[in-house]
């Protein structure tokens, strides 16, 4: 038998996800045009399934429905259930009504005096709704019926504290801005960020500079490669950290930069702002290249960027073969865990609870063992990419990232009279 094909599209399951506190998942278990308009069927179909879903298709885009946490099996019955809403989304926008009780009769349930759904005295083949707002009966184009799984995934305690108000986040801001490297020698801190294609890399350079230029600059910062200097605004002093991008990193069977690139990069070997280039490898005929570089021009981080939804073992094999070779230059490692926005749907609502989601904990372990790092160099990152204000507990993460490549360039200026010897 073929699987019953959801109505519902990502955007709305998106918006229908935020009526919900915790991380929840929707599984289909009715379908109005597939297996009949019946309230009794409804019924049947949800008996033992703990919180439902009915979604309602109306004309027009408008949906509407209710969620109950418990589903009576007594017809003619009214249940308390403090945990009942109604909602509608009409043009996009949603409006979520808590009740306390829902009744069930023949052929019709009702979320308190808000929402109704019913079958029709004159018309016994269709189910209709009654709404508020609607004020008449509305014949439905179709009725789903979800069973909502709620993970339980939110810890009541965070796995790492970080404090979420303005004052922090201005605090980071400055201390990042009036960073200096800690030798004299060097003038700027040079980052370098890998990871596959998609994974953020291009965004976390653009976050950065809306985090500091104080608006969201959805710069397309896309194309093969870019270095990009801190600046306190957007006419303001240059700091001393440079994050320069690469692509395409780790995977295989995606055209990137090679190995050999990375390796002149790590170097020191490649000039800055030199734009990389998959199909011209970098040698000592490439135009401005460095033949014997000093302190300044290595790269004193690497940070790799890694998508939460794709730590996999896919890739394992280039990226651990990466790791050791840097350690082996000395050069000290972080990952950013990007995307973590759709792996959690309550860090989605509220990035603040990016320490308490046990998936993004899942998530950062997994990426620990993938890349053999610490986990106590991963850090979530929530970039910015269709948002159009600047949100605090974003800007925190991305500030608290850029904190630890920081932390970890100045081991790489304390170790490296140590690993200079030794090469
Ligand atoms: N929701 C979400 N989207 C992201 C995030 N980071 C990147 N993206 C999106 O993922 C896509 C690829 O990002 P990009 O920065 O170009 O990846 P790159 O190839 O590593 O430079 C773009 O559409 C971004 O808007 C994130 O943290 N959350
Ligand atoms: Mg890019």
């Amino acid at each position: 038998m073929s699987p019953v094909i959801p109505r519902l599209d990502k955007h709305t399951e998106k918006q229908l996800l935020s009526l919900f506190e915790g991380h929840v998942k929707f599984s289909l278990l009715y379908k109005g045009s597939l297996h009949g308009f019946s309230v009794s069927e409804i019924g049947r179909k949800s008996i033992n399934q703990g919180c439902i879903m009915m979604v309602g298709y109306l004309e027009d885009d408008v949906i509407v429905g209710g969620c109950t946490s418990q589903w009576l099996r007594v017809q003619y019955a009214t249940f308390k259930d403090e945990k009942a809403f109604y909602f509608s989304i009409e043009q996009s926008e949603l409006d979520r009504t808590p009740i306390k009780s829902v009744t069930t009769k023949y052929e019709e349930i009702s979320f308190e005096n808000g929402l109704k759904f019913h079958r029709s005295k004159t018309n016994n083949s269709k189910l209709f709704v009654t709404t508020v707002d609607l004020e008449e009966e509305n014949v439905l184009k179709d009725l789903e019926v979800y069973r909502v799984e709620d993970f339980g995934d939110l810890l009541d305690s965070p796995w790492r504290e970080l404090y979420w108000d303005e004052e922090i986040r201005d605090q980071l801001k400055n201390s990042i801005i009036n960073y200096k490297p800690p030798l004299n020698l060097v003038s700027k801190t040079k980052v370098l960020l890998v990871g596959p294609v998609g994974a953020g890399k291009s965004s976390f350079i653009s976050s950065v500079g809306s985090v500091f230029h104080g608006c969201v600059a959805l710069k397309a910062m896309v194309g093969t490669a870019a270095s990009y200097n801190i600046k306190a605004s957007q006419a303001g002093e240059q700091n001393s950290l440079v994050l320069c991008d690469m692509m395409g990193l780790g995977e295989e069977d995606l055209p990137g930069v090679k190995v050999n690139d990375v390796l002149q990069a790590v170097k020191g070997h490649v000039p800055e702002g030199y734009k990389f280039n998959s199909s011209e490898a970098i040698g000592s005929d490439t135009r401005g290249y460095i033949s014997t570089p000093g302190i300044a021009n290595k790269i004193a981080c690497v940070a790799f960027v890694v998508d939460a939804r794709k730590v996999s073992i896919r890739w394992t094999g280039a990226l651990r073969f990466h790791v050791a070779l840097f350690l082996f230059l000395g050069v000290p490692q972080v990952a950013l865990l990007t995307h973590i926005d759709e792996v959690c749907h309550a860090v989605d609502k509220d990035v603040s609870r990016v320490y308490v989601c046990r998936h993004v904990q899942d998530k950062v372990t997994a990426a620990g063992n993938l890349l053999s790092l610490p986990v106590s160099c991963i850090v979530p990152v929530r970039n910015y990419s269709s948002e159009l204000e600047l949100d605090c507990s974003t800007d925190i993460l991305i500030l608290n990232a850029l904190d630890l490549i920081l932390r970890y360039a100045d081991l790489f200026y304390e170790d490296y009279d140590f690993f200079k010897a030794i090469q």
